[in-house]
């Protein structure tokens, strides 16, 4: 086995999101998300738990960004709480909101650290649920509001921005799944919402690029990709389906190619479009498609997809893979899904350049008697994931960074606390910050560039 080497400038960076780290729900005008008012719904989240205090970073990011330069942290992605700057989702600034991402900012460079600013990481102001939310085309124009407010006020110091984290997310899992908020269950809803939120993006690129001329800015879907449990066509057939829904019917649009017209018939079919395309407006297609300077490729795992189920019931049609590892959240350990994703996005969209923007994996491994957190699954889980990256890096797919998901552990939505992502162990009673050995084995392979094949 040889050592990987990355090329020379690759990025090296975390991720987290503002409602999953930052706590201080309702501090300094911040005005209440649709994630405030569902985990404060009894029933919708693991023992009922809430990002209100989550790693309180709120208070603590100096220590926080502190940790990551001790690592040599690179890159930081991290989200803006648009309830914390456009309060109600109105036009008025909250000075003290948008200043908190001030600090931020200039502390991450005064530290050398890149900012990666993401606009949406699901925190919509209730106030514009109240109004219809993402399925209501109104949302769309608020969006691009908050995008031309923080562009305008970090443009000169952020050079790369993302619109949107893991549209699939704010649409599908929010609006047709249930499980995210604001929970409904309702198709075609779900459609709407996700063609705004594909519209918002589309809108929101140039008007970052106005504000801030030299930034490069790019949207973050999250990607499962789908394989056949065989080559039966049943199978086949419910592979490509679960693509369309997850990976086609946001990359397609993205990438200038229009929605999937054989998931236009499955949808049609299946009576989630009873309008057919009504919602989308002439040129809607066209401003989607603006041109981005990257995609960030969110990815953990893959579906194994069998005909038979799909038959039964959509979101049960994946089956599990007995001779696989599996994370705690009960994903598949599948490096080569990565893999195969980023040489897609190469090969079939032609993406100009591509962060891995989310990877990661959740083990509870605890803090020993002597501070230590002994994460080896994680360790391994990032090199094999890693060594796919630099596999299709050779193979040409311009990979130019890549950001572990996540920097500390967090509150991950409607599982609360109960899931460890973070290279970072956090005592949510004390507050106290653990560097797992992932945290000091990613510093390592930051300092040298490449995967040690030893480690
Ligand atoms: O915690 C989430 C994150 O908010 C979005 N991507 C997936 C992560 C793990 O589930």
């Amino acid at each position: 086995m040889v050592d990987l080497q990355f090329p020379d400038g690759f990025i090296w960076g975390v991720a987290t999101s503002a409602y999953q780290i930052e706590g201080s729900w309702n501090e300094d005008g911040r005005s209440p998300s649709i994630w405030d008012t569902f985990a404060h719904t009894p029933g919708k989240t693991r023992n009922g738990e809430s990002g209100d205090i989550a790693c309180d970073h709120y208070h603590r990011w100096p220590e926080d960004l502190d940790l990551m330069a001790s690592l040599g942290i690179q890159a930081y992605r991290f989200s803006v709480s648009w309830p914390r700057i456009l309060p109600n989702g109105g036009k008025q600034i909250n000075e003290k909101g948008l200043d908190h991402y001030d600090r931020l900012v200039d502390g991450l460079l005064a530290r050398g650290i890149r900012p990666f600013l993401t606009l949406y990481h699901w925190e919509l102001p209730q106030t514009l649920q109240d109004q219809g939310g993402w399925p209501e085309r109104d949302t769309v124009q608020h969006f691009v509001d908050l995008a031309d407010v923080v562009s305008r006020r970090l443009g000169d110091r952020v050079h790369d921005w993302i619109t949107h984290n893991e549209p699939w997310c704010t649409s599908m899992l929010s609006h047709q799944v249930g499980l995210h908020a604001p929970g409904w269950q309702d198709w075609p809803a779900a459609l709407q919402a996700a063609h705004h939120v594909l519209l918002s993006h589309g809108l929101a690129v140039p008007v970052i690029r106005a504000n801030a001329p030299e930034a490069e800015v790019g949207i973050a879907p999250n990607y499962e990709p789908a394989y056949p449990h065989t080559n039966s066509p049943e199978d086949v057939q419910a592979a490509r389906i679960w693509d369309g829904y997850y990976i086609r019917w946001f990359n397609d649009p993205i990438f200038g190619r229009h929605y999937p017209a054989d998931m236009v018939a499955y949808y049609t079919q299946k009576g989630y479009l009873p309008h057919g395309l009504d919602y989308v407006q002439d040129g809607d297609m066209e401003t989607i498609a603006a041109p981005i300077d990257f995609v960030g490729v969110n990815n953990y795992t893959r579906q194994i997809m069998s005909g038979k189920v799909l038959l039964d019931e959509f979101q049960t049609a994946a089956i599990s893979n007995p001779s696989a590892e599996y994370t705690e959240m009960n994903w598949e350990v599948y490096p080569d899904g990565l893999y195969d994703l980023l040489n897609r996005l190469h090969f079939h969209y032609g993406a100009p350049k591509i962060y891995v923007t989310e990877n990661g994996c959740s083990y509870g491994d605890g803090v020993d008697g002597n501070g230590r957190v002994h994460d080896n699954r994680r360790i391994n889980y990032l090199h094999q994931y890693m060594a796919g990256v630099n596999r299709a890096i050779r193979n040409g797919a311009p990979v130019a960074g890549y950001f572990v998901w996540s920097f500390m552990d967090n509150y991950e939505w409607s599982l609360g606390y109960s899931q460890r992502f973070g290279i970072i162990y956090v005592d949510y009673q004390t507050q106290k910050r653990y560097p797992k050995d992932s945290a000091l084995w990613y510093r390592d392979v930051i300092t040298s560039n490449s995967l040690k094949s030893e480690s």
